[in-house]
Order: structure tokens, then C-alpha cells, then sequence
């Protein structure tokens, strides 16, 4: 039995009931099968062991009350997985689904795409099987307030950071913020990012993740002689990431055709137009199907899954985990798909990936395609601790500069270890390396 092996039959010991986080597990596990020869010295300090196991998990009571005076309650979750290389950084959740599964396999992805930023963050995730869809102004607020009540604890600017994932975006962190500086009484802006630009946001955190995954699309593309111009896209999802990805990929020239959210889709033949989904998400919160108001000649189809079946030359995944199956990703394939950019964490299976992979479809992996957003969430705390503000373009530039290096380390480190245009391999490899010689020089902790 390999070392790898090994801890995967921990993993699935101990976590049994936790699908996702074995999944994730089970991924970066086989990419760094092949570089744990090089060092037999992660295994005698049990580096593996220590690297699937969080250092902390923190699940708390979130008691609120409804606008009809009924009581509601919820439950929340901070996993702190790994400090080796900074404090503790990723996004909240909100949404039914969420679970201590589910909160674990995207803290643990974390830790790997923070590695991949050069940046000095660890990895965590949080969040609430809270659902904020059809919740009042009043209630989303008493909700985030009651939320900080018990998180303000276990947070902080040299601790741990959140910021923004789904069902959280500026409007939940100005709450939370707000209740974190009135418990605390201090002002420290750098306990969370994504706050608004009059709260101490940083300008492009917004738009950061979208933005960052075409970079790393446009690179990736480039190094086979591809340009994005042109190109015909699907993005699932409507949401932060899809709309930002559909506004860079507009400004290249590429044509977006579909969308979704989780009731159905959008298929507008002639390019979907931004501002309406802008309109219709960001301000209306309202549904996708709202599109045909404004545009009667597109076509709304109330399975979300089936976005998949339109043909085109780029696949986004920006919705959420195991989005893409194999079926779809058979279907992507012979309809003429070329390359999958995933924005989502882990929208494809692991099936699709090897799927993918084996088939010769460039595939741009979530931890190092949409590490954008946590990278700009890192400029905002640079920001934050300076006291100042970077104007647009340069906040925009150093996003930018980010990816092309993550989507040079990845392409490098995939060549070195024989699997050129793995770049699944190369981030695992690439991000595990910097964490694992972190964690070796600090010793047993
Ligand atoms: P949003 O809440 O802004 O948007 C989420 C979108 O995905 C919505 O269109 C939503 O539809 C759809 N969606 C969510 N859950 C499901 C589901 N179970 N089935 C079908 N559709 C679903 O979130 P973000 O755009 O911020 O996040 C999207 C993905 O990107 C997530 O995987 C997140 O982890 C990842 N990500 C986000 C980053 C960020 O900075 N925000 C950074 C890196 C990754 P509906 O409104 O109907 O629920
Ligand atoms: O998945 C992610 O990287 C995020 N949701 C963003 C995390 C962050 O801290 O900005």
C-alpha cells in the first residue's frame, strides 16, 4: 500500500459519511503519488496525516427571528483546515445544502488554490445551510448579525479571514462586518474582504473571480495557439463568478449563448446580454426566466442541467459542486467542446476530469482557474493593513499578473512530473509543495 493509499483509507475511516470531502481528498491524493518518493521525510513527520486532518472545526447555533416573529434556527460552520502558510482564508456559504461535507472539501481545496497565489493565506471555509432566497432585507440582516454573534470569536484579521461565496456577496459581508466591529469595538478592516469600497473593499474584488478565470482560460488557450476570440461559450450559473467570467470574455470578443441558474436556463443564440442578468440578479434577485421580459426572442428551459447539452467551444462551470457529470461531459465532448474552465469548486466530477484529461480537453482546475477572487481578497487585506487604496487598473493588472503565474506554475510543474497539459496534476503538485515545506519547518504542530 502506497503512502497515499494510506491516508485515503483513513480519510474514508474516519469520514465516511463526508462524500465530498472524499472526493476532493481522493483527487489531489493521486496527483501527488508520484512526488512523495522525493520525500521520504513528509512521511516520517506523518505531513499526509496531518495535511487531511483541519486543525480546527467550529459548528455553532444561529438562532434569528423571522419577519412574522417565529423563531428560526440554523446551523453554522468555520472549518480552520490549515495555517502553515498564513492565517486561516476562504469564503462563507449560505445555502440548504450546506454541511460539514461540504464546508471541509471546499477548505481543503482552499488550502491548496491559496497556496497556488504566492500569497501569504491558509485555507478555510464556512457558511449555513441558511437560505437566503426570499428572505426580507430585515431578515438577511438579522441573520448575518446573529451569524458574527458566535463567529466574531474565532476570527480576525491575523486568524481568520472570510469573505464571499455563494449566497454571500457584499450585502451579507457589510452586515457581518458591521456586527463584528460593534462586538469588537475596533475598527480591523482586514477581518473580512468583499466589503463595499466605502467599508475598506478593494475596487475589482467584485468582478476578481470571473475576471481571473478567463486570464487563466486566455492563457491556457494561448499556449496552444487558441484565441478566445470568437469562441462559443456556455456558463452555468448567474451568479458572482458567471457574470464577471461573461463580462471579461464579452471584452475578448467571445460569444456567451447560455446561462442558468438552479430553476433553468437561458439559450440566446445571437450572445446573452450582460446588463439584463446584472439587472435581474444583482438588483431584481429574481429569477433567470425574468431574461424573456427583456429579450422575448431568447428561449428559457426549466432544466438547469441541461445547459450541457448546447454546443459549444468553452464549458464555465460557475455554479457549483458536481455540476458537470459524465454524461455531460460525454455530451460537451461530441458536440465539439475544447477546453472547461472550472469557476465553480469541484463542478466536475472526478470521473469528468479524467473524462476530460484522457480526451485530450484542456481543463483549467478550479483550485488554480478561479483563485482570483481569494488572490484580490489578499490585496484587499495588503490594502487594508496599508491604509490605502489601489486605483482599478491596478488592482486589475496585479489579478491579472497572478493568473498568467498560476497558470505558469501549473503548466511547469505539470511538464516537470511527465503529464504535460495536466494542469490538474501541476496545481495539486504545485500548491501541496508550498504547504508541505511550510508545515516540515514548523515541526510538529
Ligand atoms: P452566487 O451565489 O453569486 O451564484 C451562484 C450561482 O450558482 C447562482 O446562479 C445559483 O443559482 C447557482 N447555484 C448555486 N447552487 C446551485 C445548485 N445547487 N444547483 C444549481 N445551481 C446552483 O455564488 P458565486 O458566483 O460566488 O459562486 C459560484 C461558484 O464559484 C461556487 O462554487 C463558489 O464556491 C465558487 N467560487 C466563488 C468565488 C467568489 O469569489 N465568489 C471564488 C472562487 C470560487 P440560484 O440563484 O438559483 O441558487
Ligand atoms: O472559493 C473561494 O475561493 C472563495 N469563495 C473566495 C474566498 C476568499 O477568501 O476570497
Amino acid at each position: 500500500m502506497t503512502y497515499t493509499e494510506k491516508i485515503l483509507e483513513i480519510v474514508k475511516k474516519r469520514s465516511s459519511c463526508e462524500s465530498e470531502f472524499i472526493q476532493v481528498v481522493e483527487e489531489v491524493l493521486e496527483s501527488l503519488n508520484i512526488i512523495l518518493d522525493k520525500y521520504p521525510e513528509y512521511e516520517k513527520t506523518a505531513l499526509l496525516e496531518r495535511f487531511v486532518e483541519p486543525e480546527r472545526q467550529i459548528i455553532f447555533r444561529v438562532p434569528w427571528v423571522d419577519d412574522q416573529g417565529n423563531v428560526q434556527v440554523n446551523r453554522g460552520y468555520r472549518i480552520q483546515f490549515n495555517s502553515a502558510i498564513g492565517p486561516y482564508k476562504g469564503g462563507l456559504r449560505f445555502h440548504p445544502s450546506v454541511n460539514i461535507s461540504i464546508v471541509k472539501s471546499l477548505a481543503f481545496e482552499q488550502i491548496l488554490k491559496n497556496s497556488l497565489t504566492g500569497l501569504p493565506i491558509g485555507g478555510g471555509k464556512g457558511g449555513s445551510d441558511f437560505n437566503p432566497k426570499g428572505k426580507s432585507d430585515g431578515e438577511i440582516m438579522r441573520f448575518c448579525q446573529s451569524f458574527m454573534s458566535e463567529l466574531f470569536k474565532h476570527i480576525g484579521q491575523f486568524t481568520d479571514v472570510p469573505a464571499g461565496d455563494i449566497g454571500v456577496g457584499g450585502r451579507e459581508i457589510g452586515y457581518m462586518y458591521g456586527q463584528y466591529k460593534k462586538l469588537r469595538n475596533a475598527s480591523e478592516a482586514g477581518v473580512l474582504t468583499g466589503k463595499g469600497i466605502s467599508s475598506g473593499g478593494s475596487l475589482v474584488r467584485t468582478e476578481a473571480t470571473g475576471y481571473g478565470l478567463i486570464y487563466y482560460v486566455r492563457e491556457m488557450l494561448a499556449s496552444h495557439d487558441i484565441s478566445l476570440e470568437g469562441k462559443r461559450v456556455v456558463i452555468s450559473g448567474s451568479g458572482n463568478v458567471a457574470i464577471y467570467a461573461c463580462e471579461k470574455l464579452q471584452q475578448y470578443g467571445a460569444k456567451v449563448v447560455a446561462m442558468c441558474d438552479s430553476s433553468g436556463y437561458i439559450y440566446h443564440e445571437s450572445g446573452i446580454h450582460l446588463d439584463a442578468i446584472k439587472k435581474i440578479k444583482e438588483v431584481e434577485r429574481k429569477r433567470i426566466s425574468e431574461y424573456l421580459a427583456y429579450h422575448p426572442e431568447a428561449e428559457y428551459h426549466d432544466k438547469q442541467n441541461d445547459v450541457w447539452n448546447i454546443p459549444c467551444d468553452i464549458a464555465l462551470p460557475c455554479a457549483t459542486q458536481n455540476d458537470i457529470q459524465i454524461e455531460n461531459a460525454k455530451t460537451l465532448l461530441n458536440n465539439g467542446c475544447i477546453a472547461v474552465g472550472e469557476g465553480a469548486n469541484m463542478p466536475c466530477t472526478n470521473e469528468s476530469i479524467a473524462y476530460f484529461l484522457d480526451n485530450g480537453v484542456l481543463l483549467a482546475p478550479a483550485k488554480a482557474a478561479n483563485a482570483g477572487g481569494v488572490a484580490t481578497s489578499a490585496l484587499e487585506m495588503s490594502q487594508n493593513s496599508m491604509r490605502l487604496s489601489w486605483p482599478f487598473e491596478e488592482v486589475d493588472k496585479k489579478l491579472e499578473s497572478i493568473m498568467v503565474t498560476i497558470f505558469n506554475i501549473t503548466k511547469a510543474t505539470a511538464e516537470e512530473y511527465g503529464m504535460p497539459d495536466n494542469y490538474v496534476a501541476g496545481a495539486n503538485i504545485a500548491g501541496f509543495l508550498r504547504v508541505a515545506k511550510a508545515m516540515f519547518e514548523q515541526g510538529i504542530v
